[in-house]
């Protein structure tokens, strides 16, 4: 049977997610909508800044502990990782898992998953690689295996955090469900610290998280022929201490009019639309999440406990 990871969906197009979280009262925009071309460079650039340190930690935490993280997922593994497969830490699993049977990189852009497929076979030419175009928070269906290959979804990079607490819960029952036993889930998160560091992590002193955010209105103007003015909004960042999550914003500087696809919003002089959301977890916080789901859970972090990743399983 094919595996299958479905949640009933809205809808899959841009102008009307963008005009439905537009009309609402709190203005918001669906965050995956921020990686058009340019939107996917800047957030590499922010990848790199010294406030950014997410990225960084959890690419140590994965080279100083690969040894066990691969003991620990054994053998003859499908890896199926979620979101843009292209990193160093997907090569460091590619180099130390143990006969690996194949790879499922699964991605919205077809474009992009098709140059890091291609890029991957190059390096590794004895590798099963099979891309997957799919808005994986939608529906996934996933190639068979034979029941010796051990299944492990891979969801790196902290963006379980940009889910809200019940939707992250229900993806993580749905990936429980589509399981088999001994298959599991490899996933890193961002853990609860200082304000101070967090908030500078999406207020950097360059303000490359002001053009990312702001980049979405831009990606709008692009797409859907809209016409935001970008020096009409102001970027912001504030740590939602009740939710435990970094919100974006984007606020309007005047009161202002702009034209979707024909509709007309208005906005007030300070009127915000939130753009993001980035959780913030405790292990206890994220074990209290993922307990209906899986049984056992292995953690690894660094030694400032900036980041987590977990392997849970049944
Ligand atoms: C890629 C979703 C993990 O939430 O930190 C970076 C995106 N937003 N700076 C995050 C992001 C602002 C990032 N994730």
């Amino acid at each position: 049977m094919e595996a299958t990871l479905e949640k009933k969906n809205v809808s899959t197009e841009m102008l009307p997610d963008v005009l439905e979280g537009l009309q609402k009262p709190q203005k918001t925009l669906p965050s995956k909508y921020f990686y058009d071309q340019k939107g996917s460079e800047l957030f590499e650039e922010i990848t790199e800044l010294d406030e950014y340190y997410l990225t960084r930690t959890e690419l140590q935490i994965m080279q100083e502990k690969i040894q066990q993280i691969a003991n620990r997922l054994g053998e003859k593994i499908q890896l199926v990782e979620l979101g843009s497969g292209s990193s160093f830490k997907t090569r460091l699993l590619l180099d130390h898992l143990q006969n690996i049977h194949s790879y499922i990189p699964v991605d919205i852009s077809r474009s992009f998953l098709d140059d890091v497929a291609q890029n991957l076979q190059e390096e590794y030419p004895e590798l099963k690689i099979q891309a997957i175009a799919t808005d994986y928070t939608k529906s996934l269906h996933l190639p068979e295996i034979p029941d010796a290959v051990k299944r492990i979804i891979y969801f790196p990079g902290s963006t379980i955090g940009n889910f809200t607490k019940e939707n992250a819960e229900e993806f993580i029952g749905l990936i429980a469900n589509s399981l088999h036993q001994n298959d599991g889930l490899l996933i890193g998160f961002d853990l609860v610290k200082d304000r101070e560091t967090l908030l500078a992590a999406y207020n950097d002193s360059l303000g490359v998280t002001a053009e990312f955010n702001k980049n979405i209105l831009q990606r709008i103007n692009n797409e859907l022929g809209a016409d935001f003015d970008l020096s009409g909004f102001e970027h912001k960042a504030i740590f939602n201490e009740e939710k435990s999550r970094i919100e974006m914003h984007l606020v309007s500087r005047s009161k202002q009019v702009v034209n979707i696809g024909g509709e007309n919003i208005t906005f007030e002089k300070g009127e915000t639309i939130h753009t993001e959301n980035s959780h913030k977890y405790t292990l206890s916080s994220f074990r209290e999440m993922t307990n209906p789901h899986f049984k056992e859970v292995i953690t690894w972090t660094d030694s400032n406990e900036y980041f987590a990743i977990q392997y849970l399983h049944n």
